[in-house]
C-alpha cells in the first residue's frame, strides 16, 4: 500500500473536518443498517480526534463499543476513469466502513491504515456517504488484549496496559486517485560502500505489462544523482550525503511507470542513505556507535487524546530538540506517518514498536484489576492472538520500512516471558519480523518480573530493552537500595554480550510538589532518582541508551494508582518542563555521544 500522495499522476481529497457521530451502546447499528441513509441523531465530531474528551458526560467518556461516523464528499469531477481509493490513516481499534449501501473494507488494529478500492462503485462528480462503523473494545484475540467483565452495574471493559483507551478516527482520511496501471509499492535498503552510498529498490505495479519502471534519485536540492529502468536494482550515489542521528538528509525517489514516454504514474519516496548494525554490545549506525538519549512517549494530548495533530507534533519536537533528545521509542503503538517524517527530517533515532502490550497477566492482573486469568493458554492469549500479533508486526513493517529514523523494531512492550508459555509464543514472532525485514535489529521491551537469568524470551533479541523502576515500584523512596539491586541486575545482562537499551525508568512527579529532603512524587525525588540511574547506566558498558519515562504526562484509566493520569513525564500534559526536563538538558546536551 502507498500514501496517498499528490504527484503529477495522482491526487488526494482531505475528508478531515466535522463528521457526523453517534454511539451505538445497545449495538444495534450494524443490524439495523445505519450506513444505508443519513445517521440519525448524530452530533458532529471533529475527524481526526479521540471521541472521549471532546464531550462533558462520562458515557461518552468511557465508551467501549461501536461509534458511527459519517460524511458527505464529492468525488473531483475530473477523477474519471481513475482508479478511485478511500484511504484511513487509522481508526482505532477497527473499523468497518460503508461507501453509500455497499460495504467496502474491514480493518482489525488500531493504529495502522487501511483502504479501499472505489474504481467500480463511484464515478467523477459523484456526491457519496461515507460510514465508518468503529470499535474500541479490546479482547483476549485483539491485540492490545482486554477482555469485558461483567459487573452488577453491565459490563465493563478491562485492559492491561497504562494508557487510556482512546477511540475514534484518529489519523486524516483521504479520497485519492491513481492511474488504473499504477505503483503499488516500494521498499528500499541502503547500504555504504567507501564514500559510496547504494539504494537498493524493489517497485511493484499493478497492470504494468509492457511499461517500464524507473527510478530517478535526486538529492535535496532536486539535483538527479542516480536512475534506473527495471523494477528492482542498485542505485549508487558518488559521495553521498549520509543520514545520521541530527542529520536528517534525505533523497528523493521518484518511481516511475512508462508507457513510450509518457509518465503513466508516478509516486515519490524519501530515501535516507544510512545503516544500522549490531557489534558485539554496541549499536552501530553508519558503523558509528550510537547512544540513545530519549524517551518513551505517547500520542497523547489534552482534548485530542490520540489524535494526530501538526501543531501539537512540532511542539513535541522542539522540546526533544531542546532537552537534548536524539531518540524515542514510539511507546505502545505504532505512530502517525507524519511523525515518522518528521523523525527522518531531524535525524531522530526511533525504536519503533508494536500495539502488543499488556501481554502480561502477572504484571496488568495487579495494577490494572482483572486478576485470575493465564497470559498465555487456549482461553485467553492463544493461537489466534499470535496469529494477529504476526499480521500486526508484518503490517508495522510494510508501513514503516522505508524510513530511515527506524533503527530496531519492538515486537512487544513488557509481555509475560519467564514461562514455556511466552517461550513458544514468541519464537516464531521473532522469526516473522526477520523475515519481513532482514535489515534491522529486532527486540521486545522486558519488564522487572523477568529479570536477567529468568527471561525466555531475550534469547531471540538482538539486542536488550529493559524497563526498569528500582526506587519506585520497588525500593520506593530508597534510592540506596534501589541502585545496588539495580547494579547487580544490569551487570547480569551485560553478560550476554549484546547492547542494551534502557527502554523505561521514571518516576511519577506532581509538577509543582517540592519537598526537602526529597520523598516520592516530588520534583526533587525524580532528579535524585534520574541521577541514581544515570549513575548505574554510566558504570555499564553494554549500556547503549537511555528513554526515560515518559516524555510528558499522558492520561490513564483512572484509578488510585495515578492522579489524573500517569505523571511521569519530563514535562507536563500541557508540555511545559518538570526541573527533570531541565536536568535531562543539562545531561544529554554535555554529553559527548559515546
Ligand atoms: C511500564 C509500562 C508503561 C507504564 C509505566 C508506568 O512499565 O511499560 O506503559 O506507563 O510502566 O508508569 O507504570
Amino acid at each position: 500500500m502507498l500514501r496517498p500522495q499528490d504527484t503529477d499522476t495522482r491526487e488526494r481529497k482531505s475528508l478531515d473536518g466535522l463528521w457526523d457521530f453517534r454511539l451505538d451502546p445497545d449495538g444495534v447499528g450494524r443490524q439495523d443498517g445505519w450506513w444505508r441513509g443519513p445517521l440519525a441523531d448524530a452530533r458532529p465530531m471533529a475527524v481526526p480526534a479521540s471521541f472521549n474528551d471532546l464531550v462533558t458526560d462520562l458515557e461518552t467518556h468511557n465508551f467501549v463499543g461501536d461509534v458511527w461516523y459519517q460524511t458527505q464528499v464529492r468525488v473531483p469531477r475530473g477523477w474519471g476513469g481513475q482508479r478511485i481509493v478511500l484511504h484511513f490513516e487509522s481508526a482505532t481499534h477497527r473499523a468497518t466502513v460503508w461507501v453509500d449501501d455497499a460495504e467496502v473494507v474491514s480493518h482489525e488494529g488500531g493504529y495502522l491504515p487501511f483502504e479501499a478500492d472505489l474504481t467500480d462503485r463511484v464515478s467523477g462528480g459523484e456526491l457519496i456517504r461515507v460510514t465508518a462503523c468503529v470499535n474500541n473494545s479490546l479482547n483476549f484475540q485483539s491485540i492490545p488484549p482486554g477482555t469485558t467483565e461483567q459487573t452488577p452495574a453491565g459490563p465493563r471493559q478491562i485492559y492491561w496496559h497504562d494508557f487510556f483507551n482512546y477511540g475514534g478516527i484518529h489519523r486524516s482520511v483521504w479520497l485519492l486517485a491513481t492511474p488504473t496501471r499504477h505503483l503499488d509499492d516500494v521498499t528500499v535498503v541502503t547500504g555504504i560502500e567507501g564514500a559510496t552510498g547504494t539504494v537498493s529498490y524493489a517497485v511493484r505495479s499493478v497492470r504494468a505489462d509492457g511499461l517500464v519502471t524507473r527510478v530517478v534519485l535526486r538529492d535535496a536540492a532536486g539535483v538527479e544523482v542516480a536512475r534506473s529502468d527495471g523494477a528492482e536494482g542498485v542505485l549508487r550515489v558518488a559521495g553521498a550525503h549520509l543520514w545520521g542521528p541530527g542529520d536528517g538528509y534525505l533523497y528523493d525517489l521518484e518511481c516511475q511507470l512508462i508507457d513510450a514516454d509518457t509518465v503513466v504514474d508516478s509516486y515519490h519516496q524519501s530515501v535516507g542513505i544510512r545503516t544500522v548494525r549490531i557489534d558485539g554490545t554496541r549499536l552501530l549506525v553508519n558503523e558509528k556507535p550510537v547512544y540513545l538519549k530519549g524517551f518513551g512517549m505517547h500520542e497523547d494530548h489534552i482534548t485530542i487524546g490520540k489524535a494526530h495533530d501538526n501543531a501539537s507534533m512540532i511542539r513535541d519536537f522542539e522540546l526533544l530538540e531542546w532537552v537534548g533528545a536524539n531518540s524515542f521509542r514510539t511507546s505502545h503503538y505504532p505512530y502517525s506517518e507524519q511523525v515518522m517524517d518528521f523523525a527522518d527530517r531531524h535525524g531522530i533515532l526511533v525504536i519503533d514498536e508494536t500495539p502488543a502490550v499488556g501481554l502480561n497477566q502477572g504484571l496488568g492482573g495487579g495494577i490494572f484489576g482483572g486478576q485470575g486469568y493465564v497470559t498465555f493458554s487456549a482461553e485467553t492469549s492463544n493461537d489466534e492472538t499470535q496469529r494477529v500479533h504476526a499480521q500486526v508486526i508484518r503490517d508495522l513493517i510494510a508501513r514503516d520500512k522505508n524510513h530511515p529514523c527506524v533503527i530496531v523494531w519492538s515486537i512487544a512492550n513488557e509481555p509475560e516471558s519467564d514461562t514455556e508459555g511466552a517461550e513458544d509464543y514468541f519464537r516464531p514472532l521473532f522469526d516473522v519480523a526477520r523475515e519481513a525485514d532482514p535489515t534491522r535489529p529486532v527486540g521486545f521491551v522486558n519488564v522487572m518480573l523477568a529479570p536477567h537469568g529468568r527471561c525466555r524470551v531475550s534469547q531471540f533479541a538482538d539486542l536488550i530493552m529493559l524497563n526498569r523502576y528500582y526506587g519506585w515500584y520497588v525500593q520506593p523512596g530508597d534510592l540506596t537500595n534501589a541502585e545496588l539491586v539495580w547494579t547487580t541486575e544490569l551487570n547480569g545482562w551485560a553478560s550476554e554480550g549484546k547492547p542494551i537499551v534502557i527502554t523505561e525508568y521514571g518516576a511519577d512527579t506532581y509538577a509543582g510538589l517540592h519537598q526537602l529532603p526529597a520523598q516520592p512524587w516530588s520534583e526533587e525525588y525524580q532528579l535524585d532518582y534520574l541521577d541514581m540511574n544515570h549513575r548505574v547506566f554510566d558504570a555499564c558498558d553494554a549500556v547503549v541508551g537511555e528513554q526515560m519515562w515518559n516524555f510528558a504526562d499522558f492520561m490513564t484509566v483512572s484509578g488510585f494508582m495515578r492522579v489524573g493520569g500517569n505523571k511521569k513525564g519530563a514535562f507536563t500534559r500541557d508540555r511545559q518542563p518538570k526541573m527533570a526536563a531541565h536536568h535531562l538538558r543539562r545531561r544529554w546536551r554535555g554529553m559527548d555521544t559515546r
